[in-house]
């Protein structure tokens, strides 16, 4: 979902847009849809540290944006090791290898949200980091690591402090995605209910296609820093789904069951951006709000399914 509408904003602004890309054997259609805005394919993984190095070696790039993730909080809790290698082990191979082959690009960093934990709402560069998941301390390892190397050897390398970010191509794990694709299934005869987990948690929800624009900012910025990006708004999994299903006139309450399988082992409470160096010191601004974020989710799921 981010490379997709990053590579799309590079283009538009005349960047020539490289892609690392993992073999996969099936083409399927959505995963195809993403490489779409992409110059070029490069073959290879994170977690593989000599193939980053020729890379970095064989070109000159000006930019890094490092996304790749295992990314589904949920997965983090019954694959951690898997988790721990590609999001920290493959933030420190991304460090390594420019360190040693690109010390003057500019790399920009995913990190999360799901790195504060239960820290009160809002939350802020400065609040605390107590992480709930394998997810969120593999990211907060990895924050550090970068912010590390950034002052060890004066690398220009940053991290954006993401909240959850959506769009129509959202993977179909992720809860609003399923909620949308759930309330166009049923609005069209072809499902009865949907099954989730906690809907009382809280979630600071912007559109993926406002968030690249951050990432993109944070590497034009004169000094490489931090920063927290958000909407400064949360709405409930319930809200998500009541505002939904409303704009099919129909009521929630009367297809959404409580399933015990989709609870966490533990749980993020509320998250809620504090986005106020985003707006004065980065410039930034959200133009989504949740919405438009759900109509732009409900009209693409409509007409492609
Ligand atoms: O869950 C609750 C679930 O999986 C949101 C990733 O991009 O944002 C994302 O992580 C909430 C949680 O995203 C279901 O318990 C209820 O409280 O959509 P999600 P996430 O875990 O917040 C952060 C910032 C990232 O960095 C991550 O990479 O929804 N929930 N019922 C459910 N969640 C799912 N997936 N499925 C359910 O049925």
């Amino acid at each position: 979902q981010d490379g997709y509408y990053l590579a799309k904003l590079l283009k538009s602004k005349n960047y020539t847009v490289h892609g690392l890309v993992r073999r996969s054997a099936g083409r399927h259609a959505e995963r195809e849809r993403v490489f779409e805005y992409l110059d070029e394919r490069i073959a290879g993984d994170v977690t593989d540290f000599g193939t980053l190095c020729r890379i970095f070696e064989q070109h000159d790039y000006d930019e890094v944006y490092h996304l790749a993730a295992q990314s589904f909080v949920a997965e983090s809790f019954s694959d951690p090791f898997s988790t721990w290698k590609i999001n920290t082990v493959g933030t420190l191979n991304v460090l390594e290898a420019i360190r040693h082959f690109a010390p003057n690009v500019r790399l920009y960093n995913a990190a999360s949200s799901e790195m504060f934990g239960n820290e009160p709402a809002p939350q802020a560069i400065n609040t605390p980091f107590m992480p709930r998941s394998p997810y969120g301390v593999s990211k907060l390892a990895a924050y550090q690591l970068v912010k590390n190397y950034r002052e060890s050897y004066n690398l220009y390398a940053c991290s954006g402090i993401l909240f959850n970010h959506e769009s129509p191509i959202r993977g179909e794990q992720f809860v609003t995605r399923k909620i949308v694709k759930a309330a166009v299934a049923i609005k069209k005869k072809r499902q009865k209910e949907l099954r989730l987990g906690n809907l009382n948690a809280m979630r600071d929800w912007g559109h993926a296609e406002d968030y690249v624009q951050a990432m993109h900012m944070m590497l034009q910025h004169a000094r490489p820093t931090d920063f927290v990006i958000g909407t400064g708004k949360t709405y409930s999994i319930r809200d998500f789904c009541l505002y939904t299903f409303d704009h099919f006139g129909m009521n929630y309450e009367n297809y959404v069951t409580v399933s015990p399988e989709y609870y966490r082992p533990a749980e993020v409470n509320q998250l809620q951006a504090d986005i106020q160096p985003a707006l004065f010191d980065l410039g930034w601004q959200p133009t989504h709000t949740l919405k438009t974020l759900i109509a732009d989710m409900i009209t693409y799921e409509w007409n492609n399914s």
